[in-house]
Order: structure tokens, then sequence, then C-alpha cells
């Protein structure tokens, strides 16, 4: 009983802070994504992919969640974009206080999008409200079909799902109809993408969608 309650105390803290962050973006005039998946279904090829093409569109930065290292930063940084890198030595998802020290680096005011890719994980992330606009779930097809039913918290949160490694399709076992029949069903507002950002298939109605939602 006593970690249950633990649990709501550390969920209502985050829920004040996430207030706190979707105040601050809406004054600053940022549009907030936050880029969940499970580990390595591309969210930051997806960042390299999409940043590359908003260049001269739109003012991006990123923060980057992993559980170690800063190369997830660094690659969005050969980009040419500003990227700070949250090491949460161990935590499985980005919480506010962690967005409110990575924040404190950045001009928010200065920019038009902030994307955050949150920490490899299906599942935790969910529950964590960063004051986003958006969350935006990275299925690859190499993870199965069956994932959307299996772990709906998301794919049902998600305004935006994206199906990377379509490239794959030929060499895997994975009925996309069945992804898309699932998450509509969780979500019919959702608006989806299938891409690959190893040949870029799929991309550019991606951005096109994303920078006419940043200025609309
Ligand atoms: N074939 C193929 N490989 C891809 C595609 N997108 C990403 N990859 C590969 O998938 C691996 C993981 O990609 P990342 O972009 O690092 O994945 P991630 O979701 O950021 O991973 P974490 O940050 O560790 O959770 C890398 O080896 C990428 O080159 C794709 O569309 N097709
Ligand atoms: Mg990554």
């Amino acid at each position: 009983m006593a970690d249950i309650n633990v649990g709501r105390n550390i969920l209502e803290a985050n829920e004040r802070l996430a207030a706190e962050h979707r105040r601050r973006f809406a004054q600053a005039g940022v549009k907030v994504l936050n880029l969940i998946s499970s580990p390595g279904a591309g969210k930051t090829s997806l960042l390299e992919q999409t940043l590359s093409r908003l260049a001269g569109r739109l003012r991006c930065a990123v923060i980057e969640g992993d559980i170690q290292t800063d190369e997830d930063a660094r690659r969005v940084a050969a980009c040419g974009v500003r990227a700070v890198q949250i090491e949460t030595q161990g935590a499985c998802h980005l919480d506010g206080a962690m967005l409110a020290q990575a924040l404190e680096p950045l001009d928010l005011a200065a920019l038009d999008l902030l994307i955050i890719e949150n920490v490899g994980n299906l599942v935790c992330p969910v529950d964590f409200d960063l004051g986003e606009d958006l969350k935006v779930a990275v299925l690859s097809v190499a993870e199965g079909d069956d994932k959307p039913s299996k772990y709906p918290a998301l794919f049902r949160e998600a305004g935006v799902l994206l199906v990377n490694k379509i490239d794959l399709l030929p060499y895997v076992s994975c009925d996309l109809e069945r992804i898309h029949r699932t998450c509509r069903a969780l979500n019919p507002k959702q608006v989806a993408f299938d891409v690959s950002c190893k040949t870029g298939e799929g991309l550019p109605a991606w951005v096109d969608w994303l920078e006419s939602w940043v200025k609309g």
C-alpha cells in the first residue's frame, strides 16, 4: 500500500512540473514534441533525417534522454542543431525535474520547435508528462505487428505514429495493416506515416506535416 502512495506522489509532483513546463512553452511560443519508442526503433535516425530537412524552415533544438552516454546528442549536433543531453543514470524515462535542468541553457523564445527524445522504452515514458504538445510514437517493423495491442498506452496517447524501417518489410514478418488497424482503434484521430530513415521513403510527407503543425 505504501508503495502505491509513493508512486502516486511521484506522478502528482511530475504533473505539477509538467503544468509549469507547459505554461513556459506556451509563453515562449515554442511547440514541443515528446518522441517515444522502444530502444533502437530509430528515434535518433528520425531526428537526423527530420532536422536536416527542416534546416532553414524551422528553428529547432533537441533534448536527448538516455540512460548513459551523449552519443545521441552528438549525432544531433552533427546536423547543426543545438542538442542537450540528459543522462538519467538508470532511470527508464525522463521526468519534469530532469527536463527543468536540460531547459536551462536553451533560449525557448528563439525556437519554433523543441523535440525531446525520451529514453528508449515503450512503457514508462508514457506515464511522465513533460508538458509537451504532442507525443510521437515510433515503431519499427522489426519489432512485430503485435506491439500496439501489447503496449497500448503509448499508441492510444500518441497524436502521431511513425512506422519506421519499412525498407525491412521484405525481410521480416510484419503485417503493416495490422499495426495501423490496431492504432486506429486505439486512437482514431492519430496521424500516421510509414517511413524509412535508411532510404528516405515517406519522410517528406512527415516533415511537411510537422512544419504545418508547428506553423499552424
Ligand atoms: N534498415 C533500417 N535501419 C534503420 C532505420 N532507422 C534506423 N535504423 C537503424 O536502427 C538502429 C537504431 O537506430 P537509432 O536511431 O539509434 O534508434 P533509437 O530509437 O534512437 O535508439 P535509442 O536511442 O537507443 O533508443 C541504427 O543502427 C540505425 O542505423 C531504417 O529506417 N531502416
Ligand atoms: Mg536514440
